[in-house]
């Protein structure tokens, strides 16, 4: 050991030494530091807030559950200081006739700024677990801890660190209803119901339409990593550069892989057909599944399957690319 440590010791010098005779910098190097944030995004109040919604049970239209969360997440946004609340309440017909009361909610901050972003989650959980091999599960609700909890509670924390530092720009904090409701055998415009609904009934004054839009889809997943979703690459190609120039720039470079990912069905594709170009962050190579993250649509998307460093990456990510907006 001993041994070692002189050795060592002795090749530190020399290099040291070689380092002196080459250059006048100084001997240490500068430890590479990442980009500063503005305000660190704090992911244990971000697992809280997926935590609260899932501890009111399924967010599933036309629930108590639902009912009540609907309250928290206005209530939240009002005490995180956002300018104003929107609530867009209607009903929407599911591809199998079920009528749906349904409820889009958003907090804008700067809520007269010209220039804007629109940050975005869907906030219902599904009411069937189709995605499990048994089938006697497949009329359960799942639980919606990252399907559902997880890009909200990112965008809640968000919401709560714009009010520490009050960003340049306007943000829309936008929570969609009645994502995942829809069905895998027929028209793809079965999912997305309160997202299409919003972007024919948008409640924006002249001129303050958001510049581009990002979804957070699935956020929260154990070892997550999101690719450059295919859509979003094809109708949004800036933002995504923009977004994933940040992950890297604050070394998430291991969460943000920088290859093109699967086509996804989601919000973002609503969003982008009225002319805001937006993208989605969501998981769609995951290496298990080849596509979703494996807890997809089963009861296994419950709290234990959450994971705090995939809310931070994207959470101290997106709300590093507001602060940089001006
Ligand atoms: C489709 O399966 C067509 N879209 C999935 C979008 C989704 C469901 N995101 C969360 N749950
Ligand atoms: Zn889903």
């Amino acid at each position: 050991m001993k041994f070692i440590n002189i050795i060592l010791l002795s090749l530190s010098l020399l290099v040291v030494a070689c380092s002196a005779k080459t250059e006048e910098k100084p001997t240490v190097a500068p430890k590479k530091v990442a980009v500063e944030s503005p305000v660190e995004f704090n992911a244990d109040s971000a697992y809280n807030y997926v935590k609260a919604q899932v501890n009111f049970g399924p967010r599933v239209p036309g629930t108590q559950g639902h009912i009540r969360c609907a309250q928290y997440l206005v209530d939240e946004l009002k005490r995180c200081g956002v300018d104003t609340v929107i609530e867009q309440k209607t009903t929407v017909t599911a591809f199998n006739g079920d009528k749906l009361p349904i409820n889009n909610i958003m907090g804008q901050v700067n809520k007269d700024a010209m220039s804007r972003v629109l940050l975005l989650a869907h906030w219902d959980t599904r009411p069937w677990a189709d995605a499990e091999e048994d089938k006697s599960k497949h009329n359960t609700p799942i639980p919606g801890a990252n399907d559902g909890g997880s890009g909200v509670g990112v965008l809640l924390e968000i919401a709560r660190c714009l009010q520490i530092k009050r960003p340049t720009i306007g943000v829309d904090i936008l929570f969609v209803d009645a994502e995942d409701y829809g069905t895998s055998f027929g028209a793809e415009n079965t999912w997305c119901l309160g997202t299409q609904y919003w972007v024919n009934n948008m409640p924006y004054k002249q001129g303050r339409v958001p510049q581009y839009g990002i979804l957070l889809d699935m956020v929260g997943g154990i070892d997550a990593k999101f690719h450059r979703e295919y859509l979003s690459q094809y109708l949004a190609p800036s933002v995504v550069d923009k977004v994933w120039g940040m992950a890297s720039a604050l070394e998430y470079g291991n969460v943000f892989a920088n290859q093109i990912g699967g086509s996804i069905v989601d919000d973002h594709m609503y969003i982008n057909q009225v002319g805001i170009p937006c993208i989605d962050i969501i998981e769609s190579q995951n290496p298990q599944t080849g596509s979703f993250n494996p807890t997809w649509h089963t009861l296994d998307d419950n709290m234990s399957n959450i994971d705090s460093k995939s809310l931070k990456a994207v959470g101290q990510t997106v709300l590093n690319v507001i602060y940089n907006e001006k």
